[in-house]
């Protein structure tokens, strides 16, 4: 069993961009700016944006992190993310999800201007992405579609299942692992919770992609020998001998799973640090595209 390594393959990523960075600075050019949005203090999302926050100052672009109140109205936040739609001293900027029961979350999604939507999530980015255009592909499927390349696995031909379609990750990495493109060109199957006999499908799986949300969902009896797993689970789950109070749990049962698999992604340093670093990616090319 190889372990795909997101921690290790993040760092290589930010060295890159920071090089990259570097280079711009060199020939009189702004660095890259981010802006995040953050609205309450959930404490999921407030480690999220550090985190973001972090690896921006990491690789030498400018970020600038934007708190906001909970009670805070939809039309106010519209109001912010037209000033950031208007500013060209910003390159790209992002709303962390989720946002207070309140707000819309799709309204507000429509309201960034596709172009700075770094975290590719508008409509117009989406659409573009179905149908294999340049654009910012979300951060998520893009780190996993980087992570398969970069440890070299095969997806032409093989048989790929995704279980959970949500609109950030199951639903499109499902779509872009069916293209004809470098890291994909797959048969994939999109799983549910309406899908039937689940265990059936995945023990057909060459590769499996888990974005559920429900932890050590996926056991040993569901998959083949040499299958290859990537969890995107990340529930957060107290444990009072952490220091930071919370530990990380996969929604793939590693310590079965990883007995049968070839290649597998641990939680936490898989595939969570790889959306950092696509964020990132992404951010760069909104820059360069100015
Ligand atoms: C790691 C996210 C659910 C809902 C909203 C590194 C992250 C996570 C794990 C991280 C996530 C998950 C992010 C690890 C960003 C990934 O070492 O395993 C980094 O910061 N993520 C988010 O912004 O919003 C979410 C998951």
């Amino acid at each position: 069993m190889v372990l795909l390594d997101g921690k290790k393959t993040s760092a290589d990523i930010r060295k890159e961009i920071a090089l990259e960075v570097e280079e711009l600075k060199k020939n009189n050019k702004k660095a890259p700016h981010l802006v995040a949005i953050i609205v309450g203090n959930n404490g999921a999302s407030i480690t999220y944006v550090n985190a973001k926050v972090k690896a921006c100052k990491e690789v030498g672009f400018e970020s600038t992190l934007i708190e906001l109140p909970k009670e805070i109205s939809e039309q106010e936040l519209i109001n912010k993310i037209n000033t950031l739609n208007n500013d060209k001293f910003i390159d790209g900027f992002i709303v962390q999800l989720p946002l207070p029961e309140h707000i819309n979350e799709e309204n507000i999604i429509m309201a960034i201007n596709p172009d700075k939507d770094v975290d590719g999530f508008h409509p117009t980015n989406i659409g573009k992405m179905t149908l294999n255009l340049p654009t910012f592909i979300p951060a998520t499927p893009f780190g996993i579609l980087e992570l398969l390349e970069r440890y070299k696995i095969e997806t032409s031909g093989k048989n790929v299942i995704v279980i959970g379609r949500s609109n950030i990750v199951g639903t499109p990495i499902s779509i872009l692992l069916g293209q004809k493109r470098n890291v994909g060109n797959a048969t994939v199957t999109l799983t549910h919770s309406r899908t039937v006999d689940l265990p059936k499908i995945t023990k057909q799986a060459d590769i499996i992609i888990v974005a559920l949300g429900v932890p050590n969902f996926l056991k040993a009896d569901m998959v083949k020998e040499g299958v290859v797993i990537v969890d995107v689970g990340i529930t957060r789950v107290e444990d009072t001998s952490k220091k930071n109070r919370f530990k990380l749990i996969g929604d793939v049962d590693f310590k079965e799973v990883s007995q049968k698999a070839s290649y597998i992604t641990p939680v936490p340093g898989g595939v969570g640090p790889m959306t950092i670093a696509m964020l990132l990616k992404n951010t760069l090319l909104a820059c360069k595209r100015k």
